[in-house]
């Protein structure tokens, strides 16, 4: 049972924690203004790394970030880091934050609940009157979906040197154009080894966002404390064969690299399905079929394949039954395989006592909260690198999200709003 608003000024319906005031009203406004900065017409979301719709909402944020007196600094990748500063300033900073690019014909609260969301538990803990010992930093990654180029979290893998400044330079998107030129356009320059943070930069990290799944949601609970957070691996598989005629070319001379990628699909799924562990997930989001005439039969085929599990044993077995699956399946069919990987990451393990800290919180405030795993992936999986970190989730609505119905209520967000915002206080000191 949540605590009842508690309405203290006449304007706006504030939820008031522990003597701190949520403006709830306040944040509905700045992520409806935040929708907005999209390449395609609302409900939908879409905002690609770097494009004009991206730049604008990275402006939107400064500007409310300067508003609440907060130092703005941006590294030469575009990650931002606004920081309200501790009073000692020689202790790692308390992260927080998300991000706001959003893949297309998504929604408007991945990622954003958590940058937005940051914001506000930063703008109530001041207005309380708190001083935080420790900086408190929100970070607007950059780069956490893969949509421009492969790469998700490029930001947050590049502030852990998972990714190297060498291998950024290399990323070229689907028409050609490298990460230079694009982060260029949007503004931003320079060494790109300064992306990576030092040892002791954060002494924790924590970021909120919406499950993206139908738990919360369907046990009536509303937050998650979440334990694991699910371990991504991405690839992009070419199948090549033999074109031709459509009606000319009989069928026991084709190699058609089309009717190969489509056996390989449903193998994918079959193995997914049968891997003996329930988390694990495979999907093949994007195919491309060469030469694209009704009347040609296909001599390539492009696939970009995502495979995820919990547990890093079962994902890999998968991967490794999947690869010689393809290699039977081109044998036979007398087809090619190329491969490129996009990343192939371990699972982030979350620490314990900010785990903890998240379940006091919602105690706090008489919020039902579970501990779970988090099967989409997150910046907080290479933020786990470079400190103790932990997420807050939110129920968000039949758990969809990356479609435009994605949605989470005023009061469900409010509530993770606090419990983040009662955590930080009990990070920062
Ligand atoms: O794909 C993911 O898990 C994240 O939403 N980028
Ligand atoms: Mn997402
Ligand atoms: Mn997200």
């Amino acid at each position: 049972m949540n605590r009842p608003l508690i309405s203290t000024t006449k304007t706006s319906t504030d939820i008031a924690i522990v003597n701190i005031e949520i403006n709830s009203d306040r944040l509905q406004e700045e992520i409806e203004t935040l929708a907005n900065f999209s390449e395609v017409s609302a409900p939908a979301v879409t905002r690609v790394l770097f494009s004009d719709e991206d730049v604008a909402a990275r402006n939107f944020l400064r500007d409310r970030c300067r508003e609440v007196g907060l130092e703005i600094r941006e590294d030469p990748i575009g990650n931002m880091f606004a920081t309200w500063p501790g009073t000692d300033r020689s202790l790692g900073a308390v992260g927080t934050g998300s991000h706001t690019d959003a893949i297309p014909n998504a929604g408007k609260y991945d990622g954003v609940v958590g940058v937005l969301g940051g914001l506000e538990a930063i703008r109530a803990l001041k207005e309380s009157c708190y001083q935080p010992r420790h900086d408190i930093t929100l970070i607007p990654f950059t780069a956490e979906e893969p949509t421009r180029f492969n790469a998700g979290c490029l930001g947050s893998r590049m502030m852990c040197g998972a990714v190297t400044p060498e291998k950024a330079l290399s990323l070229m998107d689907k028409e050609g154009v490298c990460l230079d030129e694009w982060r260029n356009r949007a503004g931003y320059s320079g060494d790109l080894a300064e992306v990576q943070c030092r040892e002791g930069d954060f002494s924790a990290f924590v970021e909120l966002h919406i499950e993206q799944g139908p738990e919360l949601e369907e046990a009536k609970e509303d937050i998650g404390a979440v334990t694991a957070i699910a371990a991504p691996a991405g690839y992009g598989l070419r199948i090549l064969g033999e074109g031709g005629h459509a009606g000319a070319v009989l069928m026991p001379k084709r190699q058609d690299a089309f009717m190969g990628a489509a056996e390989i699909a449903l193998a994918l799924e079959m193995l997914a399905k049968n891997s003996g562990s329930p988390d694990t997930v495979a999907t093949i989001g994007v195919v491309e079929v060469l030469p694209g005439a009704i009347n040609g039969i296909p001599n390539e085929t492009r696939l970009e394949i995502d495979v995820r599990d919990i547990s890093l044993e079962s994902r890999d077995k998968v991967l490794e039954d999947f690869r010689a699956k393809v290699t039977e399946i081109c044998e036979r069919r007398q087809l090619r395989q190329v491969w490129t990987e996009f990343n192939c990451d371990p699972p982030a393990t979350c620490a314990p006592h900010i785990v903890d800290a998240v379940e006091t919180a919602s105690a706090e405030f008489g919020l039902k909260c579970r501990r779970m795993v988090s099967r989409a992936y997150h910046d907080a999986v290479f933020m786990a690198r470079l400190a103790p970190t932990a997420m807050i989730f939110i129920p968000c609505y039949k758990g969809y999200s990356h479609r435009p119905d994605e949605y989470s209520s005023p009061q469900e967000i409010a509530n993770g709003v606090k419990v983040l915002a009662h955590t930080l206080k009990t990070l920062a000191g």
